[in-house]
Order: structure tokens, then C-alpha cells, then sequence
């Protein structure tokens, strides 16, 4: 009897044991299942994590051109940062620091295409001062995110025409700058009352311009003309730009095939290739024609925008005193060939007067003698 006693305690207290282990692998076994699924949460939460701290990452550009990455130093091999794509304010800054020693896309992407322009409501230099605060004194400009694609000097044969200017002014300054131009604007004023003469003026502003700054491209625009559309890029081409192709005041079409009036683009090897523009054409007309000659006697063509991006107004004036049609320009003209070596300019004389700096434009008052 005592022997099976024994033997059924014993037995029982194997099953007790056994039922402990069982229980004890239960709960080690719901431990782990807890614990394992406590562990996918906790990566889980630091997948969120490593997601937020992504879109707090920022990049600084040391003055040593080092990247700093999260406080540490990093290597980016290309300079394509737009290709990491950084949600917020931060990133943002940093673009805008990087992108400082890009080239400007081209064309820019502040172009608004077609414009308004009309001239029954005047402007003050004061109003247009205020709207440009980006300017640099003497009228100069370059857009402070990128660098700009061209160094352009812009430059307008002036006397006696302030009303003029200041539509030029209002209208040009906010276009050039959604062009992300490096320019500067000239206003070469011819002093005294002797006969008006548009080429020398335009010559003197090249060799001025370029005393001051190394443009490579010169625009030269007539006071009174205002493109419509910011895509008329006011910048050089492969070829002598002609950018007023289709005026208001011509129907909005080009008046002759051979016509390089009103505003064009030379770039500084273009523009010595030419010898620069005639310096004896003395009264109103036939400097354009001699200076189309020019580009087409030394091998070149024009370029030009479309007719609808080429699209200006001029505005409307009477002929100018000391400006009368030069009786000579047709003789002129059609001597280009012969004339082009020995006057242009490398032939230019002319004495400065005075330079004022404005805000909006550099003025610089000429001597340029007489006929
Ligand atoms: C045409 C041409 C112009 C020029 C001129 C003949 C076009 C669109 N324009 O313009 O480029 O070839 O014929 O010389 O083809 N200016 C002054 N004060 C003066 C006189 C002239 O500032 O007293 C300047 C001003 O920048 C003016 C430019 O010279 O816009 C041309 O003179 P214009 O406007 O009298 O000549 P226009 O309109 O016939
Ligand atoms: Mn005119």
C-alpha cells in the first residue's frame, strides 16, 4: 500500500511539473509573441522617426566648400542638389545657397510671356526706384539665387527725352531681372545742341560700359521702344540679335528684311568684328542700314525672335529738334564696305562731359564734336 501511495504522489506531483513547464512555456512562449510584437511596433516607430528626421535634415555650405550634412561633414560628388528632395523651410535656404554658384536656367523660369504696356499713365523715377529695390546704383543688377548666363550692358543713345526714359525704365527694369541678367543700364546723353548723332552715342556707351565692367554682351535700345513679351531676352546670341522685329508702329511686322533699327544685341566679338558702328552718321537715319551692312560684310546673319515673343511698342513722338533726316545716309550706305575699317570704333574720339549715378541708370554726358 505504501508503495503505491508513494507511487501515485509521485506521479502526481510529475503531472504537477509537467503542467508548471507547460505553463511556463506558455508564458515564455506569450512572452516572446508579446515581446516580438513589441519589437515591430518600437521599429515601427522608428521607421516614423527616421522619416521625420529626414525631413529635418539640413544642408550648409561652409565657407571652406565643405557640405555640412546634420552638423556632419558629407562629400555630394555632382552638384545636383535639387535631386534630394528635403520638405521644408529649411531645405529651402539651403537650395538657394547652393544654387548661388549654378548657372541660371536658361530660359529663366521667371518669364511671364505677354505684357501690358502703355504710356497714358505716367511714371515717377521715385515710383520706379521703390519697385526696384534690388538694384545697385548706376542702374545695376544680378539676380543674387544663380549666376546669370550673361553680363549685359544696356545701352541708350539719349538727349532731351526724360519722359521717354522713364517708361523705359518702369517697364524694363522688373523684365530684365525675371530674365536673371547681370546688367547694368547706360544712358549716353549727348550734351550741346549740335545735330544728333545715334551710332557714335551707342559706341561710346560700349567703350564706357566696358571701362566699368566686364559685359560681355551690349544691347542698345532706342529710349522710346518697350518689348511685350519678358521671352524677348535681352541677352547675345551665336549671331547680332535684332529684338524689335515687329513694332506697333509698323503693324507688328518687320518694315524690310535688311532692318536692324530700334533695339539689337552684339556680343563684344561681334561688335568688334564690325568695327563697332560708323561714327559720321550726323541727323536722323541710315546708321541702322550701315551697321546691318556691317554684320552681313563680315559673314554674319541676323537673329531674331519670333514675331509674337518680338512683339514692342514705340512710343509715339514727333521728330526731334537737331535731328533732321541726314541727307547723306543714302550715299553712306552704300559705301559701308569701304568705310568699315577706318571709321568705327577704333577710330572713336569723344570727351566726357559728366556721370551721374542713379539708382535706376549710370548717365554719362558726351562731347561727341560736331559734323
Ligand atoms: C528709327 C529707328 C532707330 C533709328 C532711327 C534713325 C526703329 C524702330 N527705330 O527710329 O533705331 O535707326 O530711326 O536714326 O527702326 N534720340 C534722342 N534724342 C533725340 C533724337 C534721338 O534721345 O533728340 C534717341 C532716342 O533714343 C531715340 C533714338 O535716338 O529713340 C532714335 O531716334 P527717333 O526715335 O527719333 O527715331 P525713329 O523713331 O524714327
Ligand atoms: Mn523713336
Amino acid at each position: 500500500m505504501l508503495d503505491s501511495s508513494l507511487n501515485f504522489r509521485l506521479r502526481k506531483r510529475g503531472c504537477t511539473v509537467v503542467v508548471v513547464l507547460g505553463v511556463i512555456n506558455l508564458l515564455v512562449a506569450l512572452f516572446y509573441l508579446m515581446g516580438y510584437s513589441n519589437g515591430l511596433s518600437t521599429n515601427k516607430q522608428i521607421k516614423t522617426q527616421t522619416r521625420n528626421e529626414t525631413a529635418l535634415i539640413t544642408v550648409t555650405l561652409q565657407d571652406n566648400g565643405q557640405h555640412v550634412l546634420n552638423n556632419r561633414v558629407v562629400i555630394l560628388p555632382t552638384p545636383k542638389f535639387q535631386d534630394i528632395h528635403l520638405p521644408n523651410a529649411t531645405t529651402t535656404t539651403t537650395t538657394t545657397l547652393w544654387n548661388k554658384f549654378e548657372k541660371c536656367s536658361d530660359p529663366s523660369p521667371h518669364l511671364v510671356g505677354p505684357l501690358r504696356v502703355e504710356f497714358s499713365t505716367p511714371v515717377s523715377l521715385d515710383t520706379v526706384r521703390k519697385e526696384n529695390p534690388g538694384l545697385q546704383e548706376g542702374g545695376r543688377y544680378k539676380p543674387n539665387d544663380c549666376v546669370a548666363l550673361q553680363k549685359v550692358a544696356l545701352i541708350i543713345p539719349f538727349r532731351h527725352r526724360e519722359e521717354h526714359l522713364k517708361f523705359w525704365l518702369h517697364y524694363l527694369h522688373p523684365i530684365l531681372q525675371r530674365q536673371q541678367l547681370n546688367y547694368g543700364v547706360y544712358v549716353i546723353n549727348q550734351d550741346g545742341n549740335n545735330t544728333f548723332n545715334r551710332a557714335k552715342l551707342m559706341n561710346i556707351g560700349y567703350a564706357e560700359a566696358l571701362k566699368e565692367y566686364d559685359y560681355d554682351c551690349f544691347v542698345f535700345s532706342d529710349v522710346d521702344i518697350i518689348p511685350m513679351d519678358d521671352r524677348n531676352t535681352y541677352k547675345c546670341f551665336s549671331q547680332p540679335r535684332h529684338l524689335s522685329v515687329s513694332m506697333d508702329k509698323f503693324g507688328f511686322k518687320l518694315p524690310y528684311n535688311q532692318c536692324f533699327g530700334g533695339v539689337s544685341a552684339l556680343s563684344k566679338e561681334q561688335f568688334l568684328k564690325i568695327n563697332g558702328f560708323p561714327n559720321n552718321y550726323w541727323g536722323w537715319g541710315g546708321e541702322d542700314d550701315d551697321i546691318f551692312n556691317r554684320v552681313s560684310s563680315r559673314g554674319m546673319s541676323i537673329s531674331r525672335p519670333d514675331g509674337e515673343v518680338g512683339k514692342c511698342r514705340m512710343i509715339r513722338h514727333e521728330r526731334d529738334k537737331l535731328n533732321d533726316p541726314n541727307p547723306q545716309r543714302f550715299d553712306r550706305i552704300q559705301r559701308t564696305r569701304l568705310t568699315i575699317n577706318t571709321d568705327g570704333i577704333s577710330s572713336l574720339k569723344y570727351e566726357v562731359v559728366k556721370v551721374e549715378k542713379d539708382a535706376l541708370f549710370t548717365k554719362i554726358t558726351v562731347d561727341v564734336g560736331k559734323p
